[in-house]
């Protein structure tokens, strides 16, 4: 038997727009959070955050995963409010930092929980919290509203990708 492009086309044409939607969906949605300011990247991170809270369970991000990036997290705590911020400007901005080295060798989920974490810990006070009256901008609303509108699976691609992409590897 042999295939060409054709059977595959008459074969499964729909399955094969909706997957391409779903990737379009998702990377449109990755690109768009690129390219916005790096404060707005963090502050779409957090009402991502606020907004999916009920959604992950602790037992999902893994107690095992949170041990790797568990030296970041306690350094992160020590530091000063405006140091926090920082590392976590230069993590989104990707600046070359010892901070943003350590997280890079995170794997993919790690690199999940320990944005996760990070949420948690400014919910408790040990980390700098939003100002209340952040204004974010018109894309960066719009992204924030395309990612409530993913369902659960493609919304932990899309938080995948983007925090994948975040710090430095030093060995790339
Ligand atoms: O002054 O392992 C601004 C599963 C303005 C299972 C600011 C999973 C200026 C497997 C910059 C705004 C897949 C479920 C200040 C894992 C200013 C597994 C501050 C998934 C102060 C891990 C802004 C896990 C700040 C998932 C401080 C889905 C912003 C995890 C901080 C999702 C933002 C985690 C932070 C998410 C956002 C974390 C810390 C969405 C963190 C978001």
């Amino acid at each position: 038997m042999t295939f060409s492009t054709d059977s595959i086309e008459n074969g499964f044409p729909s399955a094969f727009n909706y997957d391409t939607q779903l990737i379009d969906a998702v990377n449109s949605t990755v690109n768009v959070f690129k390219s916005l300011s790096v404060d707005d990247q963090l502050a779409v991170l957090w009402f991502a955050y606020t907004e999916m809270g009920r959604s992950i369970t602790p037992a999902a991000t893994g107690a095992a995963r949170l041990q790797l990036a568990e030296g970041l997290l306690n350094q992160i705590k020590q530091m000063s409010h405006s140091e926090q911020l920082q590392a976590m400007r230069d993590l989104t901005a990707k600046n070359n930092t010892q901070i943003s080295r350590s997280y890079g060798i995170l794997s993919a989920n790690t690199k999940l929980a320990f944005w996760y974490e990070l949420s948690e810990l400014m919910v408790k006070g040990f980390v700098v919290p939003m100002p209340f009256n952040y204004q974010l901008s018109r894309d960066g609303s719009q992204v924030l509203k395309a990612v409530k509108e993913l369902d659960f699976g493609q919304q932990i691609t899309v938080l995948r990708k983007i925090v994948t992409d975040m710090g430095v590897d030093s060995l790339a």
